[in-house]
C-alpha cells in the first residue's frame, strides 16, 4: 500500500468529533482526555513531518496535562534543541488537528509536505513519553498508530512514564552529537546531575532532610530514581507519591495548588512535619517541571518561596561565583541576567535591580522566557509559578572550560560554575534539578529557608480569573503589562492603579482557559483588595 493508503486506514480510526475546535496553545494541546485521540494521531503525523524536514533530527512528543486535573490530558512537541516547538509549526499542528474529515486531513497533510518542502524519503526519529495519567496509554496508542502508518518505519523510542523535563533532556542530548549535553537516557541524566551535585555540595553534606510533595505524579518516580544516586547526601522525605489511586494526581497538592492557594497541601499540614524548626519543604507539579518551596515561620505561619524567590537566590549565587572566578581580568565580564514575566512580584524585581542584576520582562509562557534568557551569558529565568531554569550560553561554556585561573579560589569557582551548568537542565526547567540547585545555594550560604526568605518581602498581591464575553478582544502590549485593546480600558486601569501606593495591575487573556486574568499588587492587603475590585468592575 502507498503511504496515503495506510494513512487513510489509520486516520479513519481517529475521526475528529464535530463542532470541536482544537488549538495548540502555550502548553500544546490540552483538554479532556477523551477528546484527544484524534489530536494525538495528527500530532504523530506532524512530529514525523518535522523530523523529516530536519533531515531526521530527533523530535520529542510529551503526553501530559501537567498540573491540570487528572481527567485532562495534553500533548506537546519538543524541537531537536530540546526547546518548545517552533511557533510557526504550532499553527500547522492546529490546522491538522482541526481537519474535519480523513479526506481533508490527507490533503492538508500533502499540502504541508509541499509547502514546508518536506522530503518524505528522509528518515524520521521520534522520542516520546507520558505522565502517570490513566488516559495516557490510550493516547500513546493513537500516537503510535500515526508512526506505524509510515511503513518505511519512523524510528521511535518510547521512554514510557517519565517527566516532561527528562523528555526534553533526552531529545537535546540525542541530537547533540558532541556528547556535551550528556548521555541521552534517563539514567544518563540522573548520573550527570548526581555527579554535579556532589561536586557542588563538596564537604558541606550531608544536608538536612527535605520534604518533597510529588503531587501524586511522575515526579515521585524521578525523585526515587535520583535518590539512589546520591545516598544520604540529601535525604528526601517524599509526600504525595500515590500514582495509583484514581483522582489523586494534583488533587489538593502540588506546586500549582500551593502557589494558587498560598497554603500547604492539607496532607503536608496534617503530617506536621514542617512544624519543627529549621525544616523546609517543596512541591513539584504533575509532570515535574514546576517547583515552589515553603516553610512555617515560627512553626506556624506559611511562607511561600516561589519562582521569584528562586530566581533571586540563584542569580545572587551565580553573581558571587562569577566574582570569585575573577575572569574579568582577561575576558569580557560574563553578563548575568534574570528574565521574569509581569507576574513577578514587584519586590523581587526591585531586589534584583538594586543589586545590579539586569532584569527583562517578557510575555507569559516558557518559550518567551527561554529565548530572552539565551541573550545573556548566564540567563536565569523563572515564572512566579515555578517554571524556570538557568541557561549557560555556548560561548560562556567555552570561556569557562578554557579559562586559566590564577588562584585556588578562582579555580574552585570555575569548577563550580561548570558543575552548575551540568546540574541545571539546559533544555527546560526541571523541578528535580531546580530543587538540587536551591539546595546547593542554601548549603553554600549556610542558610535555611528563613534566611533565604529574608532577602525581600513580597508585596501583597491577588490573581483572579474574570469571565468575559470574548477574551480575544483583549490585546496586550509591553510584555502583557498594558492593554492596547479594548480601546481606553488601560487608561481606566492606570487611574485605578495610581490611587494606591506601590500599586500595579494588569489584565491579560489566558492562553490555557477561556477567561482573562487580573493581577494586582500594592503596599497593603487592603489596598490590593480595593484595587482588584476596581479593576474587576472595569472588566464586567
Ligand atoms: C502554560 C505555560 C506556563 C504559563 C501558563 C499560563 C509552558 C510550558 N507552560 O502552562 O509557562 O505560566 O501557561 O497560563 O509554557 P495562562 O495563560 O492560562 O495564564
Ligand atoms: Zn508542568
Amino acid at each position: 500500500a502507498t503511504l496515503l493508503d495506510s494513512l487513510q486506514d489509520a486516520a479513519n480510526l481517529y475521526p475528529k468529533p464535530e463542532g470541536l475546535k482544537y488549538s495548540y496553545g502555550t502548553a500544546g494541546f490540552r483538554t479532556l482526555a477523551n477528546l484527544l485521540p484524534p489530536v494525538m494521531f495528527r500530532v504523530g503525523l506532524l512530529a514525523i513531518l518535522r523530523s523529516k524536514r530536519l533531515a531526521g533530527a530527533t523530535i520529542g512528543v510529551m503526553v501530559t496535562a501537567s498540573h491540570n486535573p487528572e481527567q485532562d490530558n495534553g500533548v506537546k512537541l519538543v524541537d531537536p534543541s530540546g526547546e518548545m516547538l517552533e511557533p510557526l509549526w504550532e499553527l500547522h499542528a492546529t490546522t491538522l488537528a482541526n481537519c474535519p474529515s480523513t479526506a481533508s486531513l490527507l490533503s492538508t497533510f500533502m499540502t504541508l509536505v509541499s509547502h514546508l518542502r518536506v522530503d518524505l524519503d528522509q528518515p524520521a526519529n521520534i522520542v516520546y513519553a507520558r505522565d502517570t495519567r490513566p488516559s495516557s496509554p490510550g493516547l500513546v496508542e493513537a500516537l503510535e498508530a500515526a508512526f506505524r502508518a509510515f511503513s518505511d518505519g519512523a524510528k521511535v523510542v518510547d521512554l514510557g512514564i517519565t517527566t516532561t523535563p527528562i523528555l526534553h533532556y533526552v531529545v537535546k542530548a540525542t541530537n547533540d552529537k558532541s556528547g556535551e549535553s550528556g548521555i541521552p537516557t534517563q539514567e544518563g541524566y540522573m548520573k550527570r546531575m548526581a555527579k554535579a551535585f556532589k561536586t557542588l555540595i563538596g564537604n558541606r553534606g550531608p544536608l538536612a532532610p527535605l520534604h518533597v510533595d510529588c503531587a501524586n505524579g511522575v515526579g515521585a518516580f524521578a525523585l526515587e530514581e535520583f535518590s539512589k544516586h546520591i545516598g544520604d547526601l540529601l535525604p528526601f522525605r517524599p509526600i504525595n507519591t500515590d500514582v495509583k489511586t484514581r483522582g489523586a494526581l494534583n488533587f489538593q497538592c502540588g506546586a500549582d495548588f500551593v502557589k494558587t492557594k498560598q497554603a500547604l497541601p492539607p496532607s503536608v499540614a496534617q503530617s506536621g512535619v514542617l512544624s519543627k524548626p529549621d525544616t523546609r519543604g517543596c512541591s513539584f507539579d504533575g509532570d515535574a517541571d514546576r517547583l515552589v518551596y515553603y516553610y512555617l515561620r515560627d512553626g506556624k505561619t506559611f511562607r511561600l518561596l516561589d519562582g521569584d524567590k528562586i530566581a533571586g537566590l540563584v542569580a545572587m549565587y551565580i553573581k558571587d561565583l562569577v566574582g570569585r572566578a575573577r575572569m574579568h581580568e582577561n575576558n569580557e565580564p560574563l553578563k548575568i541576567g534574570v528574565v521574569q514575566t509581569a507576574y513577578a512580584n514587584g519586590s523581587s524585581t526591585k531586589y534584583l535591580k538594586s543589586r545590579n542584576i539586569p532584569v527583562r520582562c517578557v510575555p507569559t509562557g516558557v518559550k518567551h522566557l527561554h529565548h530572552a534568557a539565551q541573550l545573556f551569558d548566564i540567563g536565569v529565568y523563572f515564572e512566579a509559578n515555578g517554571h524556570g531554569t538557568v541557561l549557560f550560553s555556548p560561548s560562556c561554556l567555552t570561556t569557562l572550560r578554557e579559562f586559566q585561573p590564577d588562584s585556588p579560589e578562582s579555580a574552585n569557582a570555575i569548577k563550580q560554575l561548570i558543575a552548575l551548568s551540568e546540574l541545571i537542565n539546559q533544555a527546560v526547567g526541571d523541578a528535580l534539578s531546580d530543587m538540587l540547585l536551591v539546595e546547593v545555594v542554601l548549603a553554600y550560604r549556610g542558610w535555611g529557608a528563613e534566611e533565604w526568605d529574608a532577602g525581600y518581602e513580597d508585596l501583597p498581591n491577588r490573581l483572579v480569573k474574570v469571565e468575559v464575553h470574548d477574551r480575544s478582544q483583549f490585546v496586550t502590549i509591553d510584555a502583557e503589562r498594558k492593554l492596547q485593546y479594548p480601546t481606553g480600558l488601560q487608561d481606566h486601569i492606570d487611574d485605578a492603579v495610581n490611587k494606591f501606593e506601590l500599586g500595579r495591575s494588569f489584565v491579560r487573556p489566558s492562553g490555557t482557559e477561556d477567561c482573562v486574568r487580573l493581577y494586582a499588587e500594592a503596599k497593603s492587603t487592603a489596598d490590593v483588595e480595593s484595587l482588584t475590585t476596581m479593576v474587576t468592575d472595569l472588566l464586567t
